[in-house]
């Protein structure tokens, strides 16, 4: 299998240990292995790990293009949100990573520190070649709804705006805008964030209609790892969203 990043599809994201703490996890799916199991076994377009769990389990013979996400932060930590950068681009291609994934915080007392941070991670990576994947998140205290369109839509354009590649975003709460969300992101390819675990019907109900609306794909992690047969809903997934 070759490890050419695709710019569409389905990511397999595994950094909430970090973000959410074990608290997601059980016996099974605790360990990054699993996790890397399920990659290849369903053959899935990227798996996004943080450093940690990238230089343990993350070989070259993995044959599934690696997105090291840059930053992060404990759900330990209550105040406005605010991300910081905790491994370099330098370090992600060490690792192996094909491209790169940073959050920004739209909104929060902070942004400008992340919009900054995510400034010179998005020239640097450009300058060696890697793409560059923006969770890009309203919240805090001055954000009332961060499913409202219009500011899912914001958080695609500023995705756009600052460089982004690739932005990851909430699916917003009405689904007439999310062909506006798509245009609003012009060149960036907008993929969907996944969210807690919903049913089956859920969350392929979403996903069709984001792609039907023209997203590229979607970036999900508990709605795999936490179902009882991961393989298969990534299969059901591609089927939705290419096949
Ligand atoms: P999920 O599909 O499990 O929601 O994962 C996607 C993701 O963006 C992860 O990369 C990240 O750890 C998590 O969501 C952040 O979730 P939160 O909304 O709690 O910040």
């Amino acid at each position: 299998m070759s490890k050419k990043f695709a710019m569409r599809g389905v990511f397999l994201a595994y950094d909430h240990g970090l973000e959410h703490g074990p608290t997601d996890f059980t016996d099974v799916n605790v360990s990054p292995s699993y996790i890397i199991d399920i990659a290849e076994k369903a053959e899935v377009d990227a798996l996004i790990l943080l450093k940690g769990a990238a230089r343990h389990y993350y070989e070259k013979k993995v044959g599934i293009p690696l997105i090291l996400k840059l930053n992060g932060k404990t759900a330990l930590y209550g105040g406005e949100p605010f991300s910081t950068q905790n491994t370099s681009v330098d370090e992600a291609v060490k690792l192996g990573a094909s491209a790169v994934g940073y959050t920004v915080y739209f909104g929060s007392k902070y942004e400008k520190y992340m919009i900054r941070e995510f400034g010179r991670i998005e020239e640097q990576a450009h300058s060696m070649g890697l793409p560059v994947v923006m969770w890009s998140y309203p919240r805090g205290t001055s954000i009332k709804d961060d499913e409202a369109p219009e500011i899912v839509a914001y958080a695609a354009r500023a995705a756009f705006e600052l460089g982004a590649d690739i932005v990851k975003l909430k699916y917003p709460n009405d689904d007439s805008k999310l062909n506006w969300v798509v245009k609003s992101a012009d060149k960036t390819k907008v993929f969907l964030a996944g969210g807690k675990k919903l049913d089956d019907k859920n969350i392929e109900e979403h996903v069709k209609k984001a792609i039907d609306a023209g997203f590229s794909g979607i970036a999900v992690g508990r709605n795999i790892w936490q179902s009882d047969d991961p393989v298969e809903r990534i299969r059901k997934l591609k089927e939705t969203i290419r096949y």
